[in-house]
């Protein structure tokens, strides 16, 4: 806790969100301070966020602390046929593949995950627009993940590829939402492929079967619809070239908070 504390008082004088505890949906948007500051779509200067510790933990709470309804954004039922089949069949059949720069690329059932070392954590969801809920999650932790995979040292991010497809301009065909973080939240106790919400399996609307958590980032960070996991060197060859598709529509790669 004294981590958490310092943290805020660190933000604040950072200029950031040195916000008092919010315990439900929509209380930021209620104070007019936060709002603005994450209306302007301003998030925490990496450099600020890391002096804080690279290991820092976002804040966690209690049971009691449940928003009675946590809402979904974005995308809530993917309109693509492979992902409404896999769903159709209770994801059994799905599989997560991991490729890139790993020395041993794998393909994993929900089974394989949850096999894995696994966490449970209770965070508060910020989303850019000015909300935020808090919920539980649990799921395969990505450093366990990576171990098994063997991730190269010549990896430096790791991209979420999702299966759900956003706007991407007046005249040209939606793009596929994507996400990317570096090593540091990769490795991160905190990073969870989250399999399970509030206790139950994840629900299609908040990103089934498998979605990213980095607690210490903005809402958009959050992947849902997780189908594939690339370990790369840059973003090139991904996507607009900026490691997200909010990234690639103006808005900053990094969104601490
Ligand atoms: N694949 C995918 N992931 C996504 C989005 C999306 O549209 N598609 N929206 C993001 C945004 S802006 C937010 S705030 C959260 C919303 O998560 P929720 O639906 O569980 O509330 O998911 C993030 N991850
Ligand atoms: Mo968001």
């Amino acid at each position: 806790m004294a981590q958490n504390l310092n943290r805020r008082a660190l933000l604040k004088m950072a200029g950031g969100l040195g916000a008092a505890l919010l315990t439900g949906c929509d209380q930021l948007t209620q104070d007019q301070t936060v709002r603005r500051i994450l209306g302007a779509a301003n998030p925490v200067d990496q450099t600020v966020q890391r002096a804080l510790g690279p290991n820092a933990l976002a804040a966690e709470f209690d049971e009691a602390d449940l928003s009675p309804k946590f809402r979904p954004n974005g995308s809530t039922d993917p309109d693509n046929a492979a992902y409404q089949a896999a769903a159709g069949q209770g994801f059994s059949d799905w599989r997560l593949n991991v490729t890139g720069l790993v020395g041993r690329p794998a393909q994993f059932s929900l089974a394989d995950l949850r096999a894995l070392p696994s966490r449970t954590q209770i965070t508060r969801h910020d989303c850019v627009e000015g909300w935020s809920c808090i919920g539980k999650w649990s799921g395969t932790r990505l450093s366990a993940l990576l171990e098994k995979t063997d991730l190269k040292p010549t990896a430096r991010y790791i991209v979420f590829h999702c299966a759900d497809a956003l706007p991407s301009g007046d005249f040209s065909p939606p793009v596929p939402y994507y996400e990317s973080i570096d090593l540091n939240d990769a490795w991160h106790e905190q990073t969870i492929l989250a399999y399970e919400m509030n206790g139950q399996d994840l629900p299609v609307a908040h990103g089934a079967p498998l979605r990213l958590r980095v607690e210490r980032q903005l809402g958009y960070k959050h992947a849902k619809y997780v189908m594939a996991i690339e370990a790369v060197e840059s973003f090139a060859n991904i996507g607009g070239g900026n490691g997200s598709y909010w990234a690639d529509n103006g808005y900053s790669w990094y969104a601490g908070i």
